[in-house]
Formats: structure tokens, C-alpha cells, sequence
């Protein structure tokens, strides 16, 4: 662990290269597809303040944190975690929130899959012409009549694996360095087109009222852990993403600033989403709670009424579908660099056992729309269960583990040395990470369980 050190899986070759790809793993279908229906399920103001408060507090510190360890430990999140604790001289079951990381990741792209196969037919009935002139009735009758099919729901989970694994066996840095220098941009200049349309529907007003004035008695304990959960999600925190990306990143480059980068692109990539979205939910008479369906049943309804909408559209979900796949490699690139170091596979090998896990997985969540929408476990769909599962509890425990291992079980002066921050700037992150961050997190579990 010497800084002359590089991963044996290869490494970016820029600071920007980086910034590219943990911003590609952040903004995903987390912004544009969670981020506002569960804002919508939530009430809307209290709830974004609340999720903005957890992305300052407590996701950037943490982000510079998992980072950090990445670097330094040079590994797949297991190893690294390993031999950082061997290095901190302290427990070595510290390796298990290696574990936790790479666990959630996969969990996560199960589920992530299968609505990034939504996307994908949704580029075909743009390009078919399928939402022009279709009113609020006609755009939601599509979308429920996709859900319930099993095989289409399996049939675009399948080719969205696929595509995942596909780049994840050409190893990170090559063709996707470049897809999302170009992507990224578009996507942005493709919302903001959307927020424009937004502002003609009459209810851009409403829209923004909705999501920026708090009103406090719309959120409970449960609200402000997704509010939390989503700031971890939605930043690729405690999945093992940002660790494995962190063990790329040459030795010379600021952390704490490309943090700030990323989290920022991040934020604002969501709250564009929102601003777009509600507007043509008031306007259509539509439901903000209505739950996982709630950018299939808007947007369309903007593309198919707008001049030029069929371009748009067509753009818009090609670009979503792009957005989940730089975001779903970085979901499975810990496990299978795991295999690579551990099990001695070759890479390919690696995705073939890392993507079959996950497609069979993936199967199940695409029935829980249909066939197997009435199999419940506390009380809860196998989609909604792994969205719970890891969301709110994984993550947050992960980020919660990963706070008190950087900010109190490694060397403060190892810290020092990969972070290379001012002094004052040091201390801040130190106080942040030690005490703040954990702090949150353990308080709101307390608030759920009813203890405080
Ligand atoms: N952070 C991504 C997203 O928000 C994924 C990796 C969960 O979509």
C-alpha cells in the first residue's frame, strides 16, 4: 500500500477520466427514476430538504472517506478492507464491510436491471411514434401494460445484463471513459429542453412549490431514513462502487475536491429531474405518490405533445438507459474484481458467474410486478424487500461502518497523507466523518425503531 502502488485491475488515467466515471456511477436511474417518486411519495419540500441536508453532512464526507480507502487499499472492496485493517492493526472482521459493500451492489442491480429494461422499450415506442398525441389515460395504460408482462419485463432485464457485463468484461476505463464525456452533457441539455416544457404546462409553479417548500408534517422517522438512504444510493455510497472506483484513482489526485464534483453534478442531475417532472404530474391530474411508475407515466406525456417530442424522446430514454448502464457496472465491478483476485477467474469468466447470479435474481424482481406480485415478505414485494433491504438499511449501515473506520480505526495520519487536504479543510472532514455522520445515521435508526 505504497503510493507507488496500482490496482492489478488497471486504473484511470486522469483525474477527469475519474470524475467521468464516479460521476457516470452516481447519476443513474437513483436522479431520474427514484429521486422524484419517491420525493412524490413523500410530500415533496420537507423531503428534499431533508435528503440535501444527508447528501452535505453526511454523503460527502463519506464519499471522501470511501474513496480514501479505495485508494489505499488498491483492491476489491473484500481486500482492501483486509488489508486495511491489518494496516490499522485492528479487528480483521472489519473485512466484512468489504462484504456488505459488494453484497448490496448486487442486490441492487438486480432490481436496477430490471427498470433500466423499462427504459429500454421505452426508446422503442418513442422511435415507433408510440406517445405522440397520447394523452395522461393512454401513457399509463402503456406503462401498466408493460409491467405486467412477464416476458417483455424479462426480456429487457436480460438485455440490459447483458450489456453491463458486456462492459464490464472490457474492463472500466476503455470505451466508457469516453461514452460518458459525451453523454453526460447531452443528458443534462436534454432536461433542462424538459424543464423548459415544464414551464409552459401552466404548473411549473406548483411543481416547484411542491418540491421546495417544506412542510414539515408530511414527513415522519420512515420518510427521513429513505430521505437518507436515497443520499447514499443516489452518491453510489457503501455498494462497493465508489470503494472499487476509489482503487483506481492514481496516487496524485485530490480526493476531497472530485468529491465535491461528483456530488455536486449528482444533485443538481436530480433536482432538474423533479423540476421536470412534477409540473406535468399537476398538469395531468396525475398521482406524485404513484409510486416506481412515475417518470414512464409523465414524460411521455411531455414527448408526445411537444414539437419535435419524437426526437426528444427518443434521445431522452437512449440517454437513461446509458446513464443506468455507467451506473450498473460500477454496481458489479467490485464482485467481480473479487472473483479476479480470489477465485483466480479470468475477467470474463468473472461476469459470466457475477451476471448469472444477478439475471436469475433479476427474474424474480421482474415477476414481482406480475406473477408474483402477491408473494410478500413483511409485507413487502421481492422489488420493494430488496429496495428496502438495501437502500435503508444496507447503505446506511455500510456508510455508518465506513465513517467510524476512517474516522476512528485508521492511522489519522494515513488519512493525512492519502487526503492531502489543508489542515483546516482536514479537520473539518475529520469532525464530519467521526462525529456528524455517524452520529445522523445512528439516530435515525433510533427514530425508526421508536427508541428516541
Ligand atoms: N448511484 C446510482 C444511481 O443513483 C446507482 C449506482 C445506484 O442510480
Amino acid at each position: 500500500m505504497t503510493d507507488t502502488n496500482k490496482s492489478i485491475h488497471g486504473e484511470w488515467s486522469s483525474r477527469f477520466a475519474f470524475i467521468l466515471a464516479a460521476t457516470g456511477s452516481a447519476v443513474g436511474l437513483g436522479n431520474i427514476w427514484k429521486f422524484p417518486y419517491i420525493t412524490g411519495e413523500n410530500g415533496g419540500g420537507a423531503f428534499v430538504l431533508v435528503y440535501l441536508l444527508c447528501v452535505l453532512a453526511i454523503g460527502i464526507p463519506i464519499m471522501i472517506a470511501e474513496i480514501m480507502l479505495g485508494r489505499r487499499g488498491r483492491q476489491s472492496p473484500i481486500n482492501t478492507m483486509t488489508a486495511l485493517a491489518e494496516e490499522a492493526q485492528v479487528d480483521p472482521r472489519w473485512h466484512y464491510l468489504g462484504w456488505l459493500g459488494v453484497v448490496a451492489g448486487f442486490l441492487i442491480l438486480s432490481y436496477y436491471s430490471v427498470i433500466a429494461g423499462w427504459a429500454i422499450s421505452y426508446v422503442l415506442k418513442a422511435f415507433f411514434g408510440g406517445f405522440s398525441g397520447a394523452d395522461a389515460g393512454e401513457i399509463s395504460d402503456m406503462f401498466a401494460n408493460l409491467v405486467s408482462s412477464p416476458v417483455q419485463l424479462v426480456f429487457w432485464h436480460s438485455l440490459f445484463i447483458f450489456a453491463t457485463m458486456a462492459i464490464v468484461r472490457q474492463g472500466v476505463s476503455g470505451g466508457l471513459e469516453k461514452a460518458v464525456r459525451f453523454l453526460m452533457p447531452t443528458l443534462f441539455i436534454i432536461l433542462i429542453l424538459l424543464v423548459g416544457y415544464a414551464m409552459t404546462t401552466g404548473f411549473y409553479q406548483r411543481g416547484l412549490d411542491f418540491m421546495f417548500s417544506p412542510d414539515f408534517s408530511q414527513i415522519d422517522s420512515d420518510a427521513i431514513l429513505t430521505a437518507m438512504g436515497h443520499a447514499f444510493f443516489t452518491l453510489s455510497l457503501g455498494m462497493g462502487a465508489i470503494m472499487v472506483y476509489g482503487s483506481y484513482l492514481p496516487s496524485h489526485i485530490s480526493i476531497a475536491k472530485t468529491a465535491l464534483y461528483i456530488a455536486g453534478a449528482d444533485t443538481v442531475v436530480a433536482l432538474l429531474a423533479g423540476i421536470a417532472i412534477f409540473p406535468i404530474v399537476f398538469a395531468n391530474g396525475l398521482e406524485p405518490g404513484s409510486g416506481p411508475g412515475l417518470i414512464f407515466q409523465t414524460l411521455p406525456i411531455a414527448f408526445g405533445n411537444m414539437t419535435g417530442g419524437w426526437l426528444f424522446g427518443v434521445l431522452f430514454f437512449v440517454l437513461l438507459v446509458f446513464a443506468a448502464l455507467s451506473s450498473s457496472i460500477s454496481l458489479i465491478e467490485p464482485a467481480v474484481a473479487w472473483l479476479v483476485e480470489n477465485k483466480n477467474m479470468e475477467r470474463y469468466q468473472a461476469c459470466v458467474w457475477a451476471g448469472g447470479l444477478t439475471w436469475v435474481l433479476g427474474v424474480a424482481v421482474a415477476f414481482s410486478f406480475n406473477i408474483w406480485s402477491d408473494v410478500t415478505l413483511f409485507d413487502k414485494s421481492i422489488f420493494d424487500l430488496l429496495d428496502y433491504l438495501t437502500a435503508n438499511l444496507m447503505l446506511p449501515i455500510g456508510g455508518f461502518c465506513i465513517a467510524v473506520f476512517a474516522g476512528w480505526m485508521m492511522k489519522q495520519q494515513h488519512a493525512k497523507e492519502e487526503l492531502e487536504m489543508a489542515d483546516g479543510q482536514f479537520t473539518l472532514w475529520r469532525l464530519l466523518v467521526s462525529y456528524v455522520a455517524p452520529a445522523a445515521v445512528f439516530v435515525v435508526f433510533l427514530r425508526v425503531l421508536g427508541v428516541v
